[in-house]
């Protein structure tokens, strides 16, 4: 079966089972394709909230499935690729995090999406990255434990010195491989190109960059800045849907 021909077929099934195809900007370009909508975790739970499909197939890792099962009792969500899955999320376990929770005397705890429901569960409050520093600057507590990101968690520190932050030892395995030795490359090779990274990039990254935004910050900010180029320092799979919507701009990913 052609690409094509398998692009109809999906749309068929998908009427016929009122579904709503949902697609994280990470997706492969075939998927990102063939869904209704497309974006980051906080606007994907979003549209799987106000849907009226009966069936939400998420094309994204199990958390993101799971979020959008939480917060539709009702309905079917399908998540295609069962081993689909977040490392990071899998770096806390419930029992672990009560532990340092009592060892702390039960400061009040953040947890980024990129985390099981069960570890959601014993939190205060959850973020995106989209909002991660919004959020912990809403809280009045001065000391806070955040999970899982370590990196994304020092980013969030930085932009509120007066609290103190408690770390977890988490991490995305993909970010973390972007190297500082990686961006100046590509910086050399392309200087006039603004350089924006995701806020789960290590901090040397971050402290190389024009701008440090979420995957939907990162549409955002490529659709208003003028410049021409721009090396995105996040998953590659975010380069399609920037392609797409800026013809006329030119992407390199921050490491290959
Ligand atoms: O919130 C999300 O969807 C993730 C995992 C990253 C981002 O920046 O959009």
């Amino acid at each position: 079966m052609t690409q094509k021909e398998l692009q109809e077929k999906i749309k068929e099934l998908k009427e016929k089972r009122r579904a709503v195809i949902l697609a994280h900007n990470y997706q492969p370009p075939e998927v990102q394709d063939i869904a209704d909508y497309v974006g980051d975790s906080l606007g994907l739970s979003q549209e799987a909230a106000k849907t009226e499909a009966e069936v939400i197939i998420f094309c994204g890792v199990h958390f993101m499935a799971e979020t959008a099962a939480v917060l539709n009792p009702e309905k079917i969500v399908i998540l295609p690729e069962l081993t689909a899955g977040c490392p990071m999320a899998d770096m806390v376990e419930p029992e672990d995090l009560k532990e340092r929770q009592r060892e702390l005397n039960f400061p009040t705890t953040v947890a980024y999406v990129n985390t099981t429901a069960a570890t959601k569960a014993l939190v205060d409050i959850c973020c995106t990255s989209a909002n991660a520093v919004k959020v912990v600057g809403s809280l009045p507590d001065e000391e806070i434990l955040f999970v899982p990101d370590k990196y994304l968690g020092t980013y969030v520190a930085s932009k509120h010195p007066g609290k103190k932050i408690h770390l977890w030892n988490g991490f995305c395995p993909t970010h973390a491989d972007i190297s500082k030795e990686d961006l100046l490359a590509q910086k050399r090779k392309h200087p006039q190109a603004k350089i924006v990274v995701h806020p789960e990039c290590v901090p040397e990254v971050i402290a190389l960059a024009d701008e440090v935004a979420s995957t939907g910050e990162i549409i955002k900010y490529v659709r208003e800045n003028p410049a021409k180029e721009f090396i995105i320092g996040t998953e590659i799979g975010i380069l399609h849907r920037l392609k797409k919507e800026n013809p006329q701009k030119i992407f390199y990913p921050a490491s290959e």
